[in-house]
């Protein structure tokens, strides 16, 4: 998102928490860039939200993205995330409210909220969330509609489905299996360990997700969006698209109840029509491309920790 802005023209202030440890490596190499700022803030505290927002405003566009976003942790620690992402969107949006009521504020809402909805799930799909996670989202995507219409604010929330990148964070199971089994490949590690290979997702290119989520806000009005491919295949398809990448067979990959879920999510797939309508939006990247994008950057890291003799 930040490198999309940077691209555009725009003055990036960006928010991290305090932590003992460096955790900032997929943004380092913006640090140098003079019109992208880092502060420290945590949205579950009003109060930093608050000094954070006033200190900067004026403003033109807030992205709330902020968010315990493992749906499989959310069952551990349910109170976390919802004070991250619900009421953490409730700051921002009366911290918004007080110190830059003119700006346009996006809510990152996600396809989780549908649940066992069936398949495509579009605006009009009514919500029907199954973990601690998707609740959270309800409630925040609530809040923000309410906010539009209760203060006239410009908020746009994207009903996003999963979108990946060579970025994705290690533990979500797209990198999980093209890191584990690059891994594997160039002898750092013996097998890979997963859940239910079952699920359905309709897993998008990243890079274009963000920049559906920057169109959103140069419409004239506010709005919801589903933002997918429109193509869905399961687990397993993309264990077995990455294993015949880099030449494995299954007998590398292990299964373990720990990564099952209490509920399920089974199969998710966008309707993207009004995107296409009213962004002129639409994926262009698909689930093979996509794994072949993963797998390819994650060798070439495989490589270079352990290069070929
Ligand atoms: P998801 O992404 O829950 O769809 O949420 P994730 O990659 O975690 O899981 C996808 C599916 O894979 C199954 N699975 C495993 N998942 C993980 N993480 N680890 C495993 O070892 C494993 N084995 C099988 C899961 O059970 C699930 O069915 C993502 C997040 O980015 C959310 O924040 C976002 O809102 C949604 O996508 C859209």
């Amino acid at each position: 998102m930040a490198e999309l802005l940077l691209s555009k023209g725009y003055e990036v202030h960006g928010t991290k928490r305090r932590s003992s440890s460096f955790n900032t490596s997929r943004i380092d190499h913006l640090v140098a860039d003079p019109r992208f700022h880092l502060h420290y803030m945590d949205v579950t505290d009003p109060l930093s939200v608050a000094q954070v927002l006033e200190q900067i405003s004026p403003f033109d566009e807030i992205y709330n993205l902020a968010a315990q976003s493992h749906v499989g942790v959310s069952f551990e620690m349910p109170g976390y995330t919802f004070d991250s992402i619900a009421r953490g969107t409730l700051n921002m949006l009366e911290a918004m409210r007080r110190f830059a009521p003119k700006a346009r504020f996006y809510q990152a809402s996600s396809s989780e909220m549908f649940g066992n909805q069936p398949a495509p799930q579009s605006e009009s799909t009514p919500f029907a969330p199954v973990s601690p996670y998707a609740c959270s989202k309800v409630a925040a995507h609530h809040l923000a509609t309410t906010y539009r219409k209760a203060y006239g604010l410009y908020v746009s929330c994207g009903i996003l489905f999963n979108h990946e990148s060579p970025r994705r964070g290690e533990t979500f199971v797209t990198r999980k299996i093209t890191m584990g089994l690059a891994r594997i490949k160039a002898g750092l590690q013996d097998k890979l360990v997963l859940g239910n290979l079952n699920a359905r997702r309709d897993w998008g290119y990243a890079p274009e997700y963000v920049y559906a989520m920057w169109r959103m806000l140069q419409r004239d009005t506010p709005d919801d969006y589903v933002i997918g491919t429109g193509t869905s295949i399961t687990v397993e398809n993309w264990l077995d698209i990455c294993l015949v990448f880099c030449g494995l067979t299954r007998s590398v990959i292990e299964f373990d109840d720990r990564y099952m879920r209490p509920v399920e999510v089974g199969n998710l797939r966008a309707h993207s029509s009004k995107a296409l309508t009213a962004l002129g939006w639409e994926a262009r990247t698909y689930a093979a491309s996509l794994a072949r994008i993963m797998m390819e950057a994650e060798m070439k890291e495989a490589h270079r920790i352990c290069p070929p003799v």
